[in-house]
């Protein structure tokens, strides 16, 4: 039975997501073999959500491979996650797994080249904590309430009475303190922190993950920064503060498209602005849109005009235009919200 046409909007209430995960952890019990995929471009949560129960389902004697879409590259600021070794190039994913788990992927298309297996997968379940997740599971364990993915690894681990480990913690926490944007967004809740409290007992490396997964950069990106910051254009009538990586600067100071992904979010501390923008020219001249908000601007009304999609806090789109008249249509709109 495909879910797939269940509302979207309709979220799962407290008992509901209580009946999913028995259904996901019975399925799972019920299988020697299990394939685990998170979406393309990994996050934290993505990567150690799904690390986590990997190491958990290795260890109690699971055949377990864990993976994720081409390209088949992991950000180097996850590098202190344990088991990047593990896991499985898209190629070596089973084509029809007897049962599939997917992590923090809020759609089939998420799962690039690893979609046919989930279609084909005998039980595929959905752990996932986006209030936009389409349901294209056979079993949706889907908490908008949850702060990341890894904590519903968590109780589902606990469900399979799979214990904590260190590798297993140290993936959760990396997954908690990504997507919690360091204990400071609005999902920081006490369960949180209970977790938190929880992982850290396993002997977690919390300055030497922190460093890597949010401190450090190379000196030519820092560089790249104080221009981009320099250049910023700052429009107080309508509290919106934007600047713009071109391939040109990138050339110049050496440094990847990947890697200018955090500009926006020092970009959006400037204390004038209510809405923050990030132009990022591609190699084949798209603009790549990045649209912060403060909470008081719903900044996918933006995006979704333009193609794009995102929540209230955060959105993107790809435009065809350039620079100038791209920056100028979210004005534009800005102005007319
Ligand atoms: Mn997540």
């Amino acid at each position: 039975m495909r879910s797939g046409r269940e509302d979207p909007a309709d979220a799962m209430d407290a008992p509901a997501v209580e009946a999913a995960l028995t259904r996901a952890a019975h399925a799972i019990a019920g299988s020697s073999s299990v394939a685990l995929a998170c979406h393309v471009n990994p996050d934290g949560d993505a990567l150690g959500s799904m690390l986590a129960l990997h190491h958990a389902l290795l260890r109690a004697g699971w055949e377990s491979v864990a993976s994720f879409p081409t390209p088949f590259e992991v950000a180097t600021h996850y590098r202190e996650l344990p088991g990047l070794d593990l896991l499985a190039p898209p190629s070596a994913f089973p084509a029809e797994p007897d049962v599939m788990v997917t992590f923090d992927c809020g759609a089939l298309g998420r799962l690039g080249d690893l979609e046919p297996a989930a279609k084909a997968a005998g039980e595929l379940v959905v752990l996932d904590h986006h209030v936009s997740n389409t349901r294209f599971g056979t079993i949706n364990v889907i908490d908008p309430s949850s702060a990341a993915t890894g904590v519903l690894v968590r109780r589902l681990m606990e469900r399979l009475a799979l214990p904590l480990d260190r590798d297993s913690a140290v993936c959760l926490y990396a997954a908690l303190v990504c997507d919690t944007g360091r204990f400071q967004y609005e999902t920081t809740t006490a369960e949180v922190f209970d977790l938190a409290s929880e992982l850290v007992t396993f002997d977690v490396p919390v300055p030497r993950l922190s460093r890597a997964l949010f401190e450090e950069h190379r000196f030519a990106y820092l560089q790249l920064l104080g221009e981009a910051l320099t250049r910023a254009v700052l429009v107080p009538d309508l509290r919106f503060v934007w600047t713009a990586i071109r391939q040109s600067d990138l050339h110049r100071f050496g440094v990847s498209i990947d890697e200018v992904e955090g500009l926006v979010d020092v970009l959006r501390r400037t204390a004038e602005a209510e809405v923050t923008c990030v132009l990022k020219e591609e190699a084949d001249g798209s603009i790549r849109v990045s649209l912060r908000s403060l909470g008081a601007v719903d900044v996918r009304r933006i995006a979704q005009v333009e193609g794009g999609g995102g929540h209230r806090f955060a959105a993107g789109f790809t435009s065809l235009d350039g620079v100038e008249a791209t920056v100028a249509r979210v004005q534009a709109a800005l102005g007319a919200l």
